[in-house]
């Protein structure tokens, strides 16, 4: 076993030496102007000049903004709080990422360093204005949910070059055929955001490309046993790793494209897309992508994947969209705050937990597809939902613990 722990020390260190090269780079083109084919200011008034405002100059469209360019973010993007009594088996099984003891030290910063070179947060999208779509149709949590997600989209009556998709996240793991779902996504050129199983089938990649190249999955498995995976939330009884070792150059492209955070243009600037959540305390910038993908509730610490601690992060996010709106108020907000950004209104996915959540400020789209309930799409403009019964596939999960 020694050859594998060489590679995977060699690994951290190539990693920490990327991150580096990474941040210098992007620190001297973040200083550069805006280059000669900046967009029509028009198309992205609102977010852009706000993320001006905060000291970033996207240049070219979509936006993207890399983590590393911007000084405000934390250092530690990863690091999950842990409860003693964080049991998330009724909604997510799998979704525990972090072991939570002194002895996950090393895999806690291993995955730091990983999210540190993640370069897309947020992307700022746009419309060809030529081709604007007429329809954005959101969809919830697919989770390899193929042919239900065919259905839906026969039940939408979706239209190849007039609607737009747009994915909240986890189209991968748990149901039948991760696969086909990217395909079929990125053939009717869907958008989305990044959910915690799509990003730990990408990090499952980064490291069979990498130091755990020459493993056999008998290798593996002793470094699962011995805790000497990369990342604690690796675990070869569930379905990420062979995923990972299926997607073509393509899928890998497709699915990496997915940024944690995505803003939308005109006439749909006060929505934005997330996976897990969004921090009411923070800006657009400076949240936590870890968190972006994982919380369902809010406690006296932050953001926390639970619902046993705290309330729904929703509730709290309604909280402060309310103060926002009360004409008193913005002098206590503070500059960098949420009143800086033109959206308003979540699109989200990840709480099967609670499944279906249509609140005024927030659309919870997770309607349990892969344990027996609905696959479900938002569909704007007009707020309209429609949802196709899915089979129970709870049996092909039962070791995602
Ligand atoms: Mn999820």
């Amino acid at each position: 076993m020694a050859t594998p722990i060489r590679h995977l020390r060699l690994f951290k260190l190539v990693v920490v030496i990327l991150t580096l090269l990474t941040a210098a780079y992007t620190f001297v083109f973040a200083r550069l102007p805006s280059s000669a084919n900046a967009p029509d200011s028009s198309t992205v008034k609102g977010v852009r000049g706000k993320l001006n405002g905060l000291g970033l100059s996207p240049s070219s469209l979509p936006l993207q903004h890399n983590l590393a360019a911007a000084p405000a973010y934390p250092v530690r993007l990863y690091k999950r709080k842990k409860h003693k009594n964080d049991d998330d088996t009724d909604n997510e099984p799998g979704d525990e990422t972090a072991s939570g003891n002194s002895d996950s030290n090393a895999s806690t910063d291993a995955v730091t360093q990983f999210r540190a070179s993640d370069p897309t947060l947020l992307i700022s999208r746009t419309f060809d204005p030529n081709n604007a779509p007429q329809r954005l149709i959101f969809i919830g949590d697919i989770h390899g949910s193929v042919d239900q997600f065919n259905n839906l989209l026969d039940a939408v009556n979706f239209r190849q070059g007039s609607d737009q998709v747009i994915l909240v996240g986890d189209l991968v793991a748990k149901g039948p055929d991760s696969i086909g779902v990217i395909r079929k996504a990125q053939s009717i050129n869907a958008w989305a955001t990044r959910g915690n199983h799509d990003d730990r089938v990408i990090r499952w990649r980064e490291f069979l490309d990498g130091p755990g190249v020459n493993l056999t999955t008998s290798d593996i498995q002793g470094l699962e046993d011995n805790g000497e995976l990369p990342y604690s939330d690796f675990k070869l009884s569930a379905l990420h790793y062979e995923i990972a070792r299926s997607l073509s150059p393509d899928d890998l492209a497709y699915i990496k494209s997915f940024s944690v955070v995505m803003t939308l243009p005109e006439p749909y600037m006060e929505w934005v897309v997330v996976h897990g959540g969004l921090d009411p305390s923070k800006p657009i910038l400076k949240q936590d992508s870890d968190n972006c993908m994982n919380m369902r509730n809010i406690d006296s610490s932050g953001p926390v994947s639970t619902h046993k601690d705290g309330q729904a992060w929703f509730d709290v996010y309604a909280a402060k969209m309310e103060t926002l709106t009360q004409p008193a108020s913005p002098s206590s907000i503070g500059s960098e705050d949420f009143s800086q950004i033109n959206f308003n209104k979540v699109v989200y996915g990840h709480d099967a937990g609670r499944g279906l959540q249509i609140h005024e400020y927030t659309k919870g789209l997770d309607s349990r597809c892969v344990y027996g309930g609905n696959l479900t799409a938002f569909i704007l403009p007009g707020e309209k939902l429609v949802s196709v019964p899915c089979p129970d596939y709870d049996g092909s999960v039962k070791d995602d613990k």
